[in-house]
């Protein structure tokens, strides 16, 4: 017989209702809110009780955009699938997407194996699985139908990185008519990375070799001009288009002039773009390295509008890009040249508090913080309700969320196996108390109880907001 958890004495909070009610657990998923002290709440004899008294019980965040294990500017994103995840979890995430990579003149099939052989039984939490398109070809094109069938029904390809991870518009097109014939979503990394390496060529001729140039030479119209590219290369292929961690407000203008003529154009913001600014590059010494990703940081200003693109739905994800690189050893590879700082910062651990913090400064609603957080990311990446949200059916992701916990964000006390914490010292109102991943208890009162294995890959179905 199944093991049966009731979480009772919370506020059941999801992207649609907030209510009163008992959750039942009975295995894996949950089969029932009910009114605490009905019938249906008195009859059921669960094995656990789960004490949410004075807590949020919240949908377990979905993280769709982290990159465990990456390979990177020579070196591999510190966090592996078990570190990753068991700091996901932590954190109040229940389940990651993450980027499996098609290697230069290798197939689709090749990097999904590899992704799946990494991160087979070191998962603490569910994980699914996007494609990188490094390299598309006509045999390349051709695996993506297979993909799609395989719940893998998501393409990133890359405007910037240059005889790297680049693609260029002839090849974002071909596979964005693949993707729209198939059912699949193209994601975008929207920066015009041919015109950035002649920036970044200049400024280091100049001597300007630190690493606030980082964000001098990834220039917001570069982002603009790409989104724009980008979503019109979507509207020729007559596919949707995706626009990952989007950090400039005149990008931000793109994808809401898109979607205001009615072209299906997504996009996600991660939280360091919301809480973080371009002045963390010019800290003194190397520090400023901490904070050199892609797309950059960019000046407090811009901020206003990532907060108003969130409250309406120009951005309606919030994700992490989670791919941190430890100063000692991995950002020092750039001692001298910006350009050689691997590309990434921590982040999985604490999107969905800093997101509860929003809350509280009164940037969105509680209900908005579920929706970006959990459910709209599990819609659009094919995975609702079974994840997203608490009903009948649904896995029993669950949070038990103490929103009046105070924290002080530190590398000396995060999960992520990373030696710093972008915000080292800030303080933030709200954390998980109690954490269910399939109905287990992987978190309880600050003891970690889950286990590498635990996480299950989820195959996904479609994006579901184009039906
Ligand atoms: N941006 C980053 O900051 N890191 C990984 C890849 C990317 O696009
Ligand atoms: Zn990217
Ligand atoms: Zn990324």
């Amino acid at each position: 017989m199944s093991a049966r958890t009731l979480v009772t004495g919370g506020t059941v909070l999801t992207a649609a209702d907030e209510i009163a009610a008992d959750v039942l657990v009975d295995g894996e998923q949950v089969v029932a809110l009910a009114t605490p002290g009905s019938t249906l709440a008195a009859s059921f004899t669960p094995d656990t009780v789960v004490d949410a008294t004075g807590c949020w019980v919240i949908p377990g965040g979905v993280d769709a955009h982290t990159h465990m294990e990456m390979p990177f500017g020579g070196t591999f994103a510190a966090d592996t699938f078990e570190t990753g995840t068991r700091a996901a979890a932590w954190g109040g995430t229940t389940t990651i997407v993450d980027f499996a990579i098609q290697s230069k003149g290798g197939s689709l099939r090749e990097g999904l194996d590899t992704w799946h052989a990494k991160a087979e039984g070191n998962c603490a939490i569910d994980y699914a699985f996007h494609m990188i398109l490094s390299d598309v070809t006509d045999s390349s094109l051709k695996e993506m139908e297979a993909l799609v069938g395989e719940g893998v029904s998501s393409f990133k390809m890359f405007m910037a990185y240059p005889g790297v991870f680049y693609s260029d518009d002839g090849q974002v097109l071909r596979a964005m008519q693949k993707a729209g014939e198939t059912g699949g979503l193209t994601m975008i990394h929207a920066e015009n990375g041919i015109a950035i390496d002649v920036l970044v060529e200049q400024a280091l001729a100049r001597g300007q070799s630190d690493p606030r140039y980082h964000g001098q030479v990834r220039h917001a119209l570069l982002e603009a001009e790409a989104t724009h590219r980008a979503i019109a290369l979507a509207r020729v292929a007559g596919a949707p288009v995706y626009i990952v961690h989007l950090s400039a407000a005149e990008a931000l203008a793109e994808v809401a002039s898109a979607r205001e003529a009615g072209v299906n154009a997504f996009a996600e913001t991660c939280p360091q773009y919301l809480f973080l600014d371009v002045d963390e590059l010019s800290r003194p010494g190397f520090e400023g390295a901490k904070y050199v990703c892609s797309t950059p940081l960019r000046p407090v200003e811009h901020q206003a509008a990532l907060w108003r693109g969130l409250r309406g739905d120009d951005l309606s994800v919030v994700s992490t890009d989670h791919c941190p690189f430890c100063f000692t050893g991995q950002k020092e590879l750039g001692v001298g040249d910006f350009s050689k700082i691997p590309n990434g910062m921590p982040g999985v651990e604490t999107r969905m508090d800093l997101l509860h913090q929003a809350v509280l400064d009164g940037h969105i609603s509680r209900r908005r913080w579920i929706e970006l957080a959990c459910a709209t990311p599990a819609r659009m990446f094919g995975l609702y309700p079974r994840k997203g949200t608490i009903a009948p059916g649904s896995d029993a992701d669950i949070v038990i969320y103490d929103p009046t916990r105070v924290q002080t964000h530190s590398a000396a006390t995060h999960h992520m196996a990373v030696d710093y914490s972008p915000y080292e010292g800030r303080t933030t109102t709200g954390k998980a108390r109690t954490v269910l991943s399939r109905g287990k208890v992987v978190v309880h009162r600050d003891e970690y109880r889950g286990h590498a294995g635990h996480g299950r890959f989820l195959r996904r179905d479609t994006c579901q907001y184009l039906r």
